[in-house]
């Protein structure tokens, strides 16, 4: 049986590691309380809503093993994740209230990172909700309380430490996090979609030495991370 855990997707080079990655200034703003899920949605929706861990723990649990890629060109192979599928929690907790023109998502990080993708993108049935990675509670590096999981785009679409998940019916008025040719309305890796107005090829040329000088800050940051309180 194909698994397809053995594809490198175009331009993409597989690493051992699975790095606590991202933004080099958001490094050093950690959850709150990286044990308490509290997800907001707000937006297009009748009121706001608030799911805690036991709101979630009604659905389905889903074990799901995926690779993961990074904009920048590295990828992890088969990371088993444990958590919700999105459209699990839309579908039972969140579609009754949210206006049916609902048509972009933008996800919002506890350290001010956030990423936008299409619901339609969200429904793929291999988008998580994760709290759990390899067997334990998702750690800080990784995310914790909970994170989006969505293994067919770029890791900047699977924002960590989920605060608040903000429903649009249009892009009017929203602007994407950072420069512009560094994020995709979707972000697909199979179709190397890693940012807009510059060429894939020229980005991943870009990004590449970043990777090793990036990874440090953000493990550096984790180990000097204050005592919480
Ligand atoms: N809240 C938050 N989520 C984030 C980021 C971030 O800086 N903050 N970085 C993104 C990027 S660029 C990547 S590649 C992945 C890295 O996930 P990891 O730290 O679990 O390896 O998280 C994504 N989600
Ligand atoms: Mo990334």
């Amino acid at each position: 049986m194909k698994t397809g855990h053995d594809d490198l997707p175009p331009g993409q080079r597989w690493r051992d590691d699975f790095p606590r990655f991202g933004v080099t200034s958001f490094a050093r703003r950690f959850p709150a309380r990286p044990d308490v899920v509290c997800l907001q949605w707000t937006g297009a929706l009748r009121e706001p809503l608030v799911l805690d861990a036991a709101a979630l723990a009604g659905l389905t649990r889903v074990e799901q093993r995926s690779n993961f890629h990074c904009v920048t060109s590295w990828s992890r192979r088969g990371l088993m994740w444990s958590g919700y599928r999105f459209r699990d929690v839309y579908d039972a907790l969140i579609r009754a209230s949210a206006s049916p023109q609902v048509s972009l998502v933008v996800l919002r990080g506890e350290d001010g990172f956030r990423a936008d993708l299409p619901l339609a993108d969200l429904m793929a049935p291999e988008v998580l909700l994760a709290d759990r990675l390899d067997g334990q509670p998702l750690g800080i590096e990784h995310g914790a309380p909970l994170r989006l999981v969505a293994p067919a785009h770029y890791g900047y679409k699977s924002v960590k430490h989920l605060q608040r998940i903000e429903l649009r019916e249009s892009r009017d008025g929203y602007r994407p996090l950072g420069p512009a040719f560094m994020s995709h309305e979707r972000g697909r890796v199979a179709f190397e979609e890693r940012g807009h107005g510059l060429p894939s090829w020229l980005l991943r040329h870009l990004f590449r030495p970043l990777i090793g000088p990036t990874a440090a800050i953000l493990a550096r940051a984790m180990k000097e991370r204050p005592p919480p309180g």
